[in-house]
This record gives C-alpha cells, sequence and structure tokens, in this order.
C-alpha cells in the first residue's frame, strides 16, 4: 500500500481527530501542512476544488472529509476498532453532534474571541467560507449564548460517562470519543477564558487526559510538491462502480459534480467512477497531480449531473 497522506493545520478540530486515529491504530504517516485561505492551489490540484481540511492521499485516491476518512483506515487498519462494543452506527451518526453543534460552539468562540488577533485575509475567508451558515462578523456578540451551548453539550458528555466508564462506550476507546475530545481540545487552545467552566466536569477531565495520551501514531512531514509526485506516479485504485438502484438514475462515466451541503460550498466536478449508499467517487485529470479519483461520503454532500448544474444556475440568472 501507498503511504498515507494527511494534508492538515496543527489546529484543525478534524483533522485532530483523524491523527488521534492514527494514534490509535500506530499508523505511520506523513504530513502536508495544507494552505489556510483560499484559493489553494497546491490542495486543490489534488482536490478539483474541495478547500476543506483535512484531506486523505493513498496514492492517486484523495479521500475528502473526515467521516469518510476515518472508515478508509478503519477499512486499512481494522485493529484496534474505532467502533468498539458494537458502537459502528451511533458513533458515524454522532458525527453530526460533534461535525455540528459541537463544533459551531467551539469554533464560534475561538473566532468570536479572538477575532481582532486574526489577521484580516484570515477572517475576510472565513466569511465567505461559512456564508449564511454562521455569521462569521457577529460572533464576537454571540459569546455568551456560544458558551453556554457549549456548556450545556459538554454537559451530555459528562452524563454519558457518569457511571464511571473510561470511554464513550465503557472501557474501550473509539471514534465517538474523538469527536467529542476534538472541540473541548479546540476550546481549551483557544478561548483560555473558558477554562474554569470547562474544568467544571470532573469525568470529562479525567476522561479528556485518557483520549489525550493517545498521541498521534508516527507522523513525519512532506512538501506539496512530493505530495504531487506521489500522485503523479500512481494509478487510482481500482473503482467499486455504480449502484443502478440510485435514486439520482446516475451512470457511471457521467460528468458530476459534488458538493458540501453546510458551508464552504465549493464543487468538484468529475467522471462518476464509484456510487454506494455512503460514498460517491469521481476521476478528474489534474495539469499537476496527474488522473486522481475523489472520494467523498454521501451524507453532507449534494451530488448532481454537471450539466444540469449548469442549466439550474442558469435558470436563476436574470433575464
Ligand atoms: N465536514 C468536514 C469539515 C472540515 C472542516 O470544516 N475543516 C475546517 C478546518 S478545522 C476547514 O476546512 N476550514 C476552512 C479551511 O481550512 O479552509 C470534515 O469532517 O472533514
Amino acid at each position: 500500500m501507498s503511504v498515507i497522506i494527511l494534508h492538515h493545520f496543527d489546529a484543525s478540530p478534524f483533522a485532530e481527530k483523524l491523527r488521534l486515529v492514527f494514534g490509535l491504530k500506530d499508523v505511520t504517516w506523513r504530513s502536508v501542512q495544507a494552505e489556510l485561505i483560499m484559493p489553494k492551489p497546491k490542495l486543490t490540484a489534488l482536490t478539483g476544488g474541495y478547500r476543506k481540511t483535512p484531506v486523505m492521499q493513498i496514492g492517486a485516491d484523495i479521500y475528502c472529509d473526515s467521516r469518510l476518512i476515518a472508515l478508509e483506515l478503519e477499512k486499512r487498519y481494522p485493529e484496534p476498532t474505532l467502533f468498539p462494543d458494537a458502537s459502528r452506527g451511533v458513533t458515524l451518526a454522532l458525527s453530526s453532534w460533534s461535525d455540528r453543534d459541537l463544533h459551531i460552539a467551539s469554533s464560534g468562540l475561538a473566532i468570536g474571541v479572538n477575532k481582532h488577533q486574526f489577521p484580516a485575509d484570515l477572517m475576510r475567508d472565513r466569511e465567505a467560507y461559512f456564508g449564511d451558515f454562521l455569521d462569521v462578523k457577529h460572533l464576537d456578540a454571540d459569546i455568551v449564548h456560544l458558551t453556554t451551548q457549549l456548556r450545556a453539550h459538554i454537559d451530555l458528555l459528562q452524563q454519558q460517562l457518569a457511571d464511571g466508564r473510561l470511554f464513550f462506550f465503557g472501557d474501550n476507546v473509539g471514534l465517538a470519543d474523538f469527536h467529542a475530545w476534538v472541540e473541548i481540545w479546540t476550546a481549551r487552545m483557544h478561548v483560555p477564558q473558558l477554562g474554569a467552566m470547562l474544568d467544571s466536569f470532573p469525568q470529562v477531565n479525567a476522561w479528556e487526559a485518557r483520549v489525550g495520551a493517545i498521541g498521534h501514531g508516527q507522523r513525519s512531514e512532506i512538501s506539496a510538491q512530493e505530495a504531487h509526485a506521489i500522485a503523479r506516479n500512481h494509478r487510482p485504485a481500482p473503482a467499486e462502480g455504480v449502484d443502478s438502484t440510485d435514486a439520482s438514475g446516475l451512470m457511471a462515466g457521467e460528468v458530476v459534480e459534488v458538493t458540501p451541503d453546510d458551508y464552504g460550498r465549493n464543487p468538484v466536478v468529475g467522471r462518476l467512477v464509484t456510487l454506494t449508499t455512503h460514498q460517491v467517487a469521481l476521476e478528474r485529470d489534474d495539469p499537476i497531480a496527474g488522473r486522481v479519483v475523489v472520494h467523498f461520503p454521501r451524507i453532507g454532500f449534494r451530488l448532481r449531473r454537471a450539466a444540469a448544474a449548469y442549466q439550474g444556475d442558469a435558470a436563476w440568472l436574470p433575464d
């Protein structure tokens, strides 16, 4: 198997989730520092437009979104499992809790409290990135509300741990723990003012130390140019095929567009090669990265025919 490469940045909670997966499974991996603001020519040479962090690369296969990346790692490194105590379905469902409710509370606080310290170009980028989903400009006026949200969500975790169990589902750590841990980690790192509130949950605090001790596996740095060369020198893995019963009616080889359904809605266009209940993958030819296949989860992403997408947009143009 080609080496695992994570395109990420250190402060990203979504990337931290995967670094913990590497720690749990004792994975040796390469790290590429991703660009922080658009345009991101190094990252999008691989993804075709998807801009979020993290992205995992294995040869010429590019995996977008932490939930799909975690599943791909589970497939390649089944032990120890990310889903102890028969927790697979509920853990995957908890992605939405973590990625939306918890993430918006902790990252909203991180941005709101620090907005005057962040460079102006980063703030402008994040305003455009979140769009209507989150009013980045006025987050500083929402600090009290977001603090109450974060506290209530952490209290749910405290309730889960109240019987003295070590981890979310019992004696074994899993992805559900990482879902919650990374958002508290973000709040502690960027909003030290929250320390007293965060310290008021004894079971959570002991659990934070246990999860934090897992580490990140074996990491070494490479450049984006090296990662591009690896993509060029590999062929994508065989596709899984297109489910003919899928409600979209799409067929293998059709030119389609995949777009996140929340924020950072940068579309990726390519030829459809895989379509299953939980995954869609597109093949594209890139002048820098060569032929790559870009994989996305179905949950959280919209898929449509690229031509239909074009007509759809045109329908909204003024006469
Ligand atoms: N659903 C995505 C969300 C990833 C995400 O929002 N990542 C943040 C960084 S923590 C991001 O990409 N922010 C904008 C950017 O870095 O350009 C996932 O699970 O991977």
